[in-house]
């Protein structure tokens, strides 16, 4: 049982054996992630100072060129990862094509591959809006002591080992599963420590809350639209409260916290939805089961879709059970 006020460097030594094959690497790599948490968060921080020292893609006061954020945390997570060489690969949302990463004396070693979202939401910077990081470990399939191959990232989510996200919010939390429920850790930045503030958090099954980009109405599923009149109903505890931040991140967790669902459908002007099957969809639908929620893309588990390319795009329909169940009811009728 999690205790409260517990660092999540404590957390990771108490907890080693809900750490599948545990040898050690898979918390030193969380270790690696917390680690790099914090460098992008002092400069996420730092983002509504950029009319002082510079914009972004400019040059700044000490002559020092300043990165765009995603760049800033995509490299972050990347050399952190890569230095500390405890994976085998990293496949990101911001890069065209995975990293193999050689490890000691170029003997491939390592047993982890690890595939990111860096900077989530990140068009909600300039106006201070949370953003978040989306991470996602699994095993690698190909054998140990060779390079890594496609084949070690195209694995279904639910061969995943670890998932978790960092939300840059009005305090900045590290929210992670290794597969036996989820827990979530708030920084301090004063010291610099993550504390165990949300231990085992569970999806309420049912909610009142949906979140959905509205504005696309016109070009959702007839299902999507149907179940959107459904929560405008007034009707036993309708209508719903619809909250969209446009910071998948930041709307999951929200409703993770009190109870919702959140949809970005496949529409006509995006014919697979907009999220990244990889990158988004998978750690959040393994986050989401674990926490007694439920993530399909509107009929079937996002966790069982076999991917075919790194950058595939899936419709995705997350959150509370029972929300979700009843919008898919909705969007069966259409087939
Ligand atoms: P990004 O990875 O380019 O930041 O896009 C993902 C984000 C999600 O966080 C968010 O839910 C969605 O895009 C918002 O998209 P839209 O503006 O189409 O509603
Ligand atoms: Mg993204």
């Amino acid at each position: 049982m999690p205790k409260k006020n517990q660092t999540l460097g404590e957390f990771i030594i108490e907890n080693q054996a809900d750490f599948a094959y545990s040898s050690g690497e898979l918390s030193r790599l969380i270790n690696s992630i917390r680690l790099a948490a914090k460098v992008v968060n002092h400069e996420v921080s730092k983002a509504g100072l950029v009319d002082i020292v510079g914009a972004y893609g400019e040059t700044n006061v000490q002559g020092e060129d300043q990165q765009k954020l995603d760049v800033y945390a995509n490299n972050t997570f990347i050399q952190t990862l890569t230095n500390r060489e405890i994976v085998c690969g990293i496949a990101s949302e911001e890069n065209e094509d995975f990293i193999t990463i050689e490890g000691c004396n170029g003997d491939h070693k390592n047993k982890y591959v690890v595939l990111m979202d860096p900077l989530d939401g990140s068009s909600n910077i300039d106006v201070n809006v949370s953003v978040g990081t989306i991470f996602s470990i699994y095993r690698r399939v190909t054998p140990v002591g060779t390079p890594v191959t496609q084949e070690d990232f195209l694995q279904p989510g639910n061969q995943q080992v670890a998932a978790g996200y960092i939300i840059y919010g009005t305090s900045t939390m590290l929210v992670y599963t290794t597969g036996r429920g989820v827990n979530g850790f708030t920084l301090n930045p004063a010291l610099g420590s993550w504390y165990l503030s949300h231990p085992d958090m569970k999806f309420p099954e049912d909610g009142n809350i949906y979140s959905i980009n509205e504005g696309n109405y016109v070009h959702f599923p007839q299902g999507v639209k149907d179940y959107i009149k459904y929560c405008q109903e007034e009707k036993e505890n309708r209508p719903y409260t619809s909250r969209y931040i446009g910071s998948m991140v930041s709307d999951i967790h929200r409703n993770m916290i009190k109870g919702g669902i959140f949809i970005y459908p496949k529409s006509a002007k995006a014919t697979d939805g907009k999220l990244r099957l990889l990158y988004e969809c998978n750690p959040m639908a393994f986050i989401t089961e674990q926490a007694g929620g439920k993530a399909t893309d509107g009929f079937s588990r996002i966790l069982d879709i076999k991917p075919t390319a790194l950058h595939q795009r899936a419709p995705f329909f997350c959150g509370s059970t029972r929300m979700v169940e009843k919008a898919e009811e909705f969007m069966a009728k259409y087939g």
